[in-house]
């Protein structure tokens, strides 16, 4: 059986000039490039409003959200948090971001749905509130696997407010990576900074990665 391929100009011209072994490989290669490329269309986001642009917040302003009320599919489950709007403070994506202190340390959480045996990176934007002490605000992110034993993977952050400001917030890339025992998880993200300007993060999301990315990872 044969197999029609297409082949650039580049490919044509390279295998014409290789002998027939180097051809044959180059020929296979340029065969199964097409279906690499269907299988790495990004699947569907796993976490919703990871931006925190919904809702929309007036300009120039904040909402507080206390324990038990929703940002989108994101609940506060602990304390209350500040959900800023455009030009309050430079946000890492979009106009808006989380301040996740508001009159008190607070807590967000959204259940995300997991492949069993899946690697994922949970991945997000981290600057702190520069309006109020502690210069150094303290938190961490977590995520919670339903299933037996809740398998759990956490990682603390902190981040200085020296020389930073609402125009200059100075946002740094955090990333952690869990392996799934379970089809959903909680995602969670707290403030244990206290005094009401916490920690500040926005962009998040979470991906999945090649499951060596997750070797090291317990549990
Ligand atoms: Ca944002």
């Amino acid at each position: 059986m044969t197999v029609p391929l297409r082949r650039s100009p580049q490919v044509s011209r390279l295998i014409s000039a290789l002998p027939p072994v180097c051809a044959v490989a180059l020929s296979i290669a340029a065969a199964a490039a097409p279906a690499a490329q269907a299988r790495t269309v990004p699947p569907s986001p796993m976490l919703a409003n990871g931006g925190f642009e919904a809702p929309a917040i007036p300009v120039n302003s904040f909402i507080r959200y206390g324990t038990g009320s929703t940002i989108g599919p994101w609940r506060v489950s602990q304390g209350n948090v500040d959900l800023t709007g455009a030009n309050f403070w430079q946000a890492a994506d979009g106009r808006q971001s989380l301040d996740l202190e508001g009159s008190d340390s607070g807590t967000v959480e959204q259940q995300i749905p997991t492949r069993i045996g899946g690697c994922y990176t949970v991945t997000f934007a981290l600057a702190g509130n520069p309006d109020g002490g502690p210069t150094v605000k303290r938190g961490f992110t977590r995520v919670v696997q339903h299933t037996l034993g809740h398998p759990t993977v956490q990682k603390n952050f902190i981040f200085n407010t020296a020389g930073k400001s609402r125009g200059n917030m100075g946002y740094v890339a955090q990333r952690y990576r869990f392996r799934a025992f379970a089809p959903s998880a909680t995602l969670t993200f707290a403030s244990t900074t206290g005094g009401g300007y916490g920690p500040v993060v926005d962009a998040v999301n979470v991906s999945q990665s090649n499951p060596i990315e997750c070797r090291l990872v317990r549990p």
